[in-house]
């Protein structure tokens, strides 16, 4: 795929993502559906698929060969990153969405072959915007920021939940070692808050593509590193762990927790 095509695909994904986000404002206005997958920390609404459906839609019209990768599963079954494919949460943060009305956002990561394209990560309410265009650079709405500084564990926020500290007793010292925890609930958001440098590094031991596709061209922009807790890059295809972190910030983490299995 050429520069021009390329910068198109950004900036119609921008323009999409945009017109998502007033589609999700509307549909807060009236009473929508809520429904239980999973467990009860795992909601859906009737939002998040309309959304999925608004982006399948557009897609599939403008651009018949691409694929779709989207967590509600209303476009394709993909099992490999050949050609172009959107990776769309269309909500992420579906708890918070329901509970708060906040602190959600619509996650698109554009893929080709396999290379990185585009990362659009919009928290609505807030309305701030992030995007990357690889290669060209990364942006929050319209202020271009600038890659990560270098810094120490003991002057960064991490950001991971507390049912992870429960499962895995190592995180304490990253608790004891850091300058505090935070715990937002939207995984794109913690990838896009790590990307402008907000927080530190994100951990999280079960996320989908949909979850980290859009984050994930936003840190790499930025100069940060992102890995499964085995230090492998993540495939797009299957749930994994993840650690997205500032560069340096990602060295220290990992070796606090390699240290700390040495211990055990
Ligand atoms: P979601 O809101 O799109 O489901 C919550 O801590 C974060 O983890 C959110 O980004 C949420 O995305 C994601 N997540 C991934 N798998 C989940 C699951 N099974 N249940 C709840 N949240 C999940
Ligand atoms: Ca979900
Ligand atoms: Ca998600
Ligand atoms: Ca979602």
């Amino acid at each position: 795929m050429n520069r021009e095509n390329r910068r198109n695909l950004y900036d119609t994904a921008v323009k999409w993502t945009k017109e998502a986000g007033l589609h999700i404002r509307e549909k807060m206005a009236n009473t929508y559906n809520v429904d239980t997958k999973a467990h009860q920390h795992d909601l859906v609404t009737d939002v998040d698929r309309s959304v999925e459906q608004f982006f399948r839609d557009k897609v599939k019209e403008t651009y018949p060969d691409h694929r779709i990768m989207g967590e509600e599963g209303l476009g394709e079954d993909v099992h490999d990153l050949n050609g172009t494919v959107w990776i769309i949460d269309p909500i992420d943060g579906t708890v918070n969405f329901v509970h708060q009305g906040c602190y959600f956002a619509v996650s698109i990561g554009i893929f080709h072959d396999g290379e990185p394209v585009a990362g659009v990560v919009f928290d609505v309410m807030s309305d701030e915007l992030f995007s990357a265009l690889a290669g060209e650079g990364l942006w929050l709405n319209e202020q271009s920021l600038p890659r990560l500084a270098e810094k120490a564990i003991e002057e960064s926020l991490l950001s991971f939940n507390s049912g992870w500290l429960m499962k895995d007793r190592r995180l304490e010292e990253l608790v004891n070692q850091s300058r505090g925890i935070r715990s937002y609930g939207a995984a794109a958001l913690e990838m896009a808050y790590v990307a402008c440098g907000r927080i530190e590094a994100y951990i999280s031991f079960n996320l989908a593509p949909w979850d980290v596709a859009g984050g994930y061209v936003l840190i790499r922009e930025a100069g940060g590193t992102v890995s499964n807790f085995k230090g492998n890059p993540l495939t797009f295809l299957k749930k994994d762990t993840l650690l997205a972190a500032n560069a340096n910030v990602y060295t220290e983490i990992t070796e606090i927790l390699d240290g700390m299995d040495q211990q055990n």
